[in-house]
């Protein structure tokens, strides 16, 4: 097997200071946590920023800024959300795909999100995945739902998105597939060959998928963007905590962590 992959969603669009008080939310606090799971074993960096409001941007000041900031203190792939927040227009969603960050998310299908839907039209998956090869960006293919897999598979035939492909399979979202070990092996079972995916369990699933995905061969997505909680009933101290305790069990289950650069050999990224 190779070596895992741990990324880090630190902040996302939903979570707040009032759910989880040690959210990171400032570029300097973000920066700092980052740093935190690059120590503790995370090499990308699932990022999403907020403005001085602590409300969901996609401003491209906001996202420059706190990379710059992550990358004085470390060396780790960032990937840029252009999920943003759900409602956000498509234009505020790709621009910050023109600070050319190594990879960013693109969501290949619209899906209902808690109360609302999450948009992700034909017209603009297309629109994300041009842009993305237009800016050399590598694309992590949201996977909310099965027929996500398909929509994906159907551009990357069309040449819009380069193969192999890296799925991240976003189990448990209120409204979109449940956290099931079922799904996670029919969805990593229904990738194209030579494909690589993560999971991002929502709540409780971020453990039990993540466990799961350490003993298949997947990587995995933690943090406060998916999950809050420690234990039932017990906050997370940090997101770091989250990344160490995946460290903790591939450790236990002898699979070993992916440091930056193997990370980006495993997922073909150049530099
Ligand atoms: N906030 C969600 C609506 C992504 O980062 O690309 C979308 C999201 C996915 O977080
Ligand atoms: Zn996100």
């Amino acid at each position: 097997m190779k070596p895992l992959i741990i990324t880090a969603a630190l902040t996302g669009a939903e979570t707040t200071k009032a759910h989880n008080p040690a959210l990171p939310i400032t570029p300097k606090e973000i920066a700092e946590e980052a740093y935190k799971c690059y120590k503790a074993g995370a090499s990308i960096i699932h990022l999403h920023v907020r403005d001085e409001q602590g409300k969901p941007t996609q401003s491209v000041e906001t996202f420059k800024k706190t990379i710059d900031l992550i990358k004085e203190k470390c060396d780790v792939i960032i990937q840029i959300s252009t999920g943003g927040a759900v409602g956000a227009p498509i234009e505020e969603r790709m621009a910050p795909l023109a600070l050319k960050p190594e990879m960013a998310t693109l969501t290949a299908g619209t899906v209902n999100f808690g109360n609302d839907v999450f948009f992700n039209s034909p017209q603009y998956i297309k629109a994300f995945a041009e842009k993305m090869q237009e800016y050399e960006v590598k694309p992590e293919i949201e996977v909310f739902e099965s027929g996500m897999i398909d929509n994906a598979v159907r551009l990357a035939k069309k040449g819009l998105i380069a193969e192999p492909m890296h799925f991240d399979f976003v189990l448990g979202v209120p409204g979109a597939m449940v956290g099931g070990i079922e799904e996670l092996l029919y969805l990593s079972k229904r990738l194209p060959e030579g494909s690589t995916w993560s999971v991002a369990g929502i709540g409780r699933h971020e453990l039990t998928l993540g466990t799961h995905a350490i003993l298949m061969g997947g990587h995995v997505r933690v943090g406060f963007e998916d999950n809050i909680y420690f234990a039932k009933g017990e906050l997370a101290q940090s997101n770091a905590q989250l990344v160490k305790r995946i460290a903790d069990l591939a450790g236990i289950l002898g699979r070993e962590i992916a440091d930056t650069s193997t990370a980006r050999k495993i997922l073909g990224l150049s530099n």
